[in-house]
């Protein structure tokens, strides 16, 4: 008999190796193992996420007629990772062979290759472009650009063309409508909750007990776990969220976790909603006239676009990808990213949001928390490790990419072509947390001054050899060079005073 591999987050039926399997003949391994939930101290409620989904999943290949063997975390002779487990199962089966999908993360996908198994491997088919044509398109440019990537899918997909293949609308890209500050009046919409079954709170309470040393708790879990849920939580984005998601997709507000954004991000990377599904809706809702052309285009770019172009670039450059630090930055990651106590009120509601739900959404990952790291010098490494283990959607093949590349630089920008930098501004004009913060969004140098502004300045000052001579940064290393000796010192000293008391170990 064959037997084949499902890891936690490839909760997919037509996942290719399940479907070169015969459930009359071969068996299906899943395991819950300590390696798998300790690699980064994930948020409970990511591992509370993975192991409830897998139970049901176990379950639902149960009831289409596969045997499952699963094992749980406390069960008797969990050797704790993933090739001790098929390395017991192999022998006590006597499988022939193991046929596995391709993993997720670099670091799991070695050490099985590294493992004296008989592996059969298979591509993972629920991403849209291939590692391999990935690598081909990647190869044949000296520069990559994920727009040119996003035409290229568009193009083979057919998603928002035309008949006569021009792009619908007659443009690619409706970002110049996208960036809207959220109306004072405005709110997003109610999140759909999902109630605990008895599997999950079974599952919440092991991980209650045995995760207690990770930052984060698991109260309130209200997740999706089973593909019938995840469909729920689509389609209330689909009905609630998407018409208002172009237009609002770069704003923040107070106590607004999600604003239109869909939530669906764990769910898919795990395996319970399909990417092609996805925007097979989001085209079709556009077509029928439900949802207008700039929130249909900005959510099939994140999907077509970024997420598949990021995947390709973690599988393009592993494992040297991980160790890039291009800006030579070495400042270790303040306390408070673990706790949410700093007085900038952006940081603290994006922190605060992050740890009680694991969840923030792109701009608040990118502009807020991201930007801080980037302007503050965070070794890459320990903002990396920080972001795979506080989101519930965290695997290192998304997570790294946009970690190190796109926030912060460390790749010299092969992913993009300039470092998403940008002062208290900014947050200013996308949000309204500054009004409820103690920090003065308008000043740069006094005591009680934005600490974003003069890190910014500074940011830009100190990297001007690695980075003046990016096109895209040509205004603002003229505003700086246009900036009075005088004033350039006072910027530069608050900086310093503000990086001084980050390595005192001192909040901001
Ligand atoms: P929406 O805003 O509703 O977007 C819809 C979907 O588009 C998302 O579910 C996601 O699948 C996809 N998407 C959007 N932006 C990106 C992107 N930049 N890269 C890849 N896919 C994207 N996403 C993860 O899934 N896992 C991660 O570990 C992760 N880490 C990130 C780290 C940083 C520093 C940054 C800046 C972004 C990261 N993202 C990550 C991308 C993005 O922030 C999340 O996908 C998004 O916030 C998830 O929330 P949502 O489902 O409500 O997304
Ligand atoms: C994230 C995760 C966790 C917390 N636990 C498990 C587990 O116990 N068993 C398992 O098969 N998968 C788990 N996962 C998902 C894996 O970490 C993921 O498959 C790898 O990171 C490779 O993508
Ligand atoms: Fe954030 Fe600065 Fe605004 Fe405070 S003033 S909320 S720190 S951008």
């Amino acid at each position: 008999m064959r037997l084949g591999l499902v890891l936690g987050d490839q909760l997919s039926f037509d996942l290719a190796s399940l479907a070169s399997l015969d459930p009359a003949r071969d068996a299906v391994l899943m395991a819950e193992v300590e390696g798998e939930a300790r690699y980064v101290p994930h948020h409970p409620l990511k591992i509370v996420l993975i192991f409830s989904a897998m139970r049901h999943f176990a379950q639902a290949l149960r009831e289409r007629g596969w045997q499952v063997h699963y094992v749980e975390l406390d069960a008797e002779g969990n050797s704790g990772s993933i090739v001790g487990e098929l390395h017991r199962w192999q022998q006590a089966l006597g499988a022939t062979h193991i046929h596995l999908t391709e993993c997720g993360e670099w670091r799991l996908e070695q050490a099985l290759r590294d493992a004296a198994l008989p592996l059969v491997w298979f591509r993972d088919t629920r991403f849209l472009c291939s590692r391999e044509a990935f690598g081909r398109w990647a190869t044949e440019r000296r520069q990559l650009r994920m727009e040119h990537f996003y035409r290229g899918m568009r193009k083979r997909t057919g998603l928002l063309m035309e008949p006569d293949g021009s792009p619908a609308g007659g443009a690619w890209n409706f970002d110049g409508d996208n960036r809207k500050p959220l109306p004072r009046q405005l709110r997003g919409p109610f999140a759909a909750h999902f109630a605990q079954d008895d599997i999950t709170a079974a599952v919440v309470a092991l991980v209650r007990q045995r995760f207690s040393d990770h930052y984060g708790g698991v109260d309130g879990f209200d997740y999706p776990v089973t593909h019938a849920e995840a469909q729920q939580l689509w389609q209330h984005f689909l009905d609630f969220g998407l018409a208002a998601f172009g237009d609002y997709q770069d704003a923040m507000a107070e106590g607004e976790p999600y604003l239109f954004h869909a939530r669906i991000s764990a769910a898919l990377n795990i395996g319970l909603l399909d990417v092609r599904r996805l925007c097979d809706d989001v085209d079709k809702a556009w077509r029928e006239g439900r949802v207008p052309l700039n929130a249909a285009e900005g959510f099939i770019r994140q999907l077509i676009g970024w997420r598949e172009y990021v995947r390709g670039i973690y599988w393009q450059r592993m494992p040297a990808y991980a160790g890039l630090n291009h800006l030579n930055n070495h400042r270790a990651l303040p306390e408070f990213y673990w706790t949410g106590r700093t007085r900038m009120r952006c940081m603290a509601q994006a922190i605060g949001q992050t740890l009680r739900l694991g969840y923030a959404h792109h701009i608040q990952r990118l502009m807020v928390t991201g930007n801080f790291a980037l302007l503050a010098g965070i070794v890459p490494t320990a903002i990396c490790e920080w972001y795979l283990a506080v989101y519930m959607d965290a695997f290192e093949w998304v997570e790294l990419p946009n970690t190190l590349g796109m926030v912060m630089h460390a790749d010299g920008g092969y992913l993009g072509s300039k470092p998403y930098c940008a002062s208290g501004r900014y947050i200013q004009r996308m949000s309204d947390h500054c009004k409820a913060c103690s920090y003065r969004v308008d000043q740069v140098t006094e005591e009680e001054a934005c600490p974003f502004n003069a890190l910014y300045w500074h940011f830009l000052i100190r990297h001007r050899p690695q980075l003046s001579a990016n096109p895209r940064l040509a205004l603002v290393y003229r505003s700086l060079d246009g900036m009075p000796a005088g004033r350039r010192d006072a910027v530069w000293q608050r900086g310093q005073s503000l990086l001084a008391r980050l390595d005192a170990g001192q909040a901001l």
